[in-house]
């Protein structure tokens, strides 16, 4: 109901007489009442005149479900949009959203779930994510693929092609991907993407897309080689925006991947690598690679050929680029 008011708020430039939103919204005056209240709480500035009705002069910058759901025109990324406040981690209300339980069926596969801020916002292995209020977007999103646990990979080079054409499609950033889960502009890390993942033996039953990503974070609250987009285009960024398009991109790529296989998406991979036929140093596990980052295979691992002329296919580690 509340998108359905906003929706009409925002199609109209005048006042709005409360007569007029119950009788299209087929419901009495007092709910609407109520549900302009509840919408003032979330920050929505709604003026009222008597005799003219309500208007909407301004809505928040926050990644509320109404506002991100507007005009979206996605068909199964954020068909159900939740969002926080403060929480420990996005990753883990998605994952028990998707896992449902007590006779409760698992979340709709493109449930989003949004905080302003995370109080133990997460990377891999353990790592932590800074996530200050109300300056980032930190989503993880329930995907459903029909795929087994070692093609779970894909979905982090999936996302990391969305976020990076996001970010070329709303700022003029030549965003590029550093395999396998940054998203660097300048070489400075904008975004950070986390799987994880239920599964069975031959049968993933869930991933949780995490993403993060710096809009409007100044640089003293990031790490050392970090950056944010605002610092970067040297002026504030619509979060709102910015995240309708990294769903929209993300539901054409994952959607690309589902009827075309791979292929495609390892090809616009490509074009957006940040190492492809650089000498770089990898990380992984215990044990350290240098050499030519040669190729990304159709799983999606990195190929390095080592001065020995010997090529490795690695699934997973930690990136330099040799100077
Ligand atoms: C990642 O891990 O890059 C995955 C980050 C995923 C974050 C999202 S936010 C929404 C969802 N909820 C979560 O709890 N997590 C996901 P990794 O490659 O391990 O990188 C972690 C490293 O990046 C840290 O050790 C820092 O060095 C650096 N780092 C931490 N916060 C950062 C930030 N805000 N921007 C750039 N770099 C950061």
């Amino acid at each position: 109901m509340d998108e359905k008011i906003l929706d009409i708020f925002k199609s109209e430039e005048n006042y709005i007489s409360g007569e007029h939103l119950s009788q299209v919204l087929g419901v009495s005056r007092t709910a609407i009442w109520k549900h302009i209240e509840k919408l003032r709480q979330e920050g929505y500035d709604i003026v009222a005149q008597p005799n003219l009705g309500y208007k909407l002069i301004g809505a928040p910058d926050k990644l509320l479900p109404a506002e991100l759901a507007w005009k979206l025109g996605t068909k199964i990324i954020g068909c159900k949009i939740f969002s926080y406040e403060v929480v420990d981690s996005t990753m883990d209300i998605a994952y028990s959203l998707a896992e449902g339980g007590r006779g409760k069926e698992g979340a709709a596969e493109g449930t989003c779930v949004f905080s302003e801020g995370q109080r133990k916002g997460r990377g891999r292995l353990g790592r932590s994510w800074n996530s200050p209020k109300a300056k980032g977007i930190y989503l993880s999103v329930i995907l459903r693929p029909e795929i087994t646990p070692s093609e779970a990979a894909k979905v982090t080079l999936i996302a990391a092609v969305s976020v990076a054409k996001a970010i070329r499609e709303m700022t003029p950033l030549l965003a590029l991907i550093k395999w396998p889960n940054d998203v660097l502009i300048n070489t400075r890390k904008v975004c950070g993407i986390l799987t994880d993942m239920s599964a069975e033996v031959n049968r993933v039953k869930f991933i949780i897309l995490g993403i993060g990503l710096n809009v409007n974070t100044q640089r003293g609250d990031l790490p050392k080689m970090a950056t944010s987009l605002k610092e970067e285009v040297k002026s504030q960024v619509s979060r709102i925006d910015m995240t309708r398009s990294i769903l929209r991109q993300l539901e054409a790529h994952y959607f690309l991947f589902k009827k075309n296989g791979f292929g495609p998406i390892v090809d616009e991979w490509k074009d957006l690598s940040a190492i492809l036929g650089r000498r770089v140093k990898v990380i992984c596990r215990d044990r350290r690679i240098e050499g030519q980052a040669q190729d990304i295979d159709d799983g999606g691992c990195l190929v390095i050929r080592q001065d020995s002329g010997f090529s490795e296919r690695i699934s997973a580690g930690d990136v330099t680029v040799v100077r």
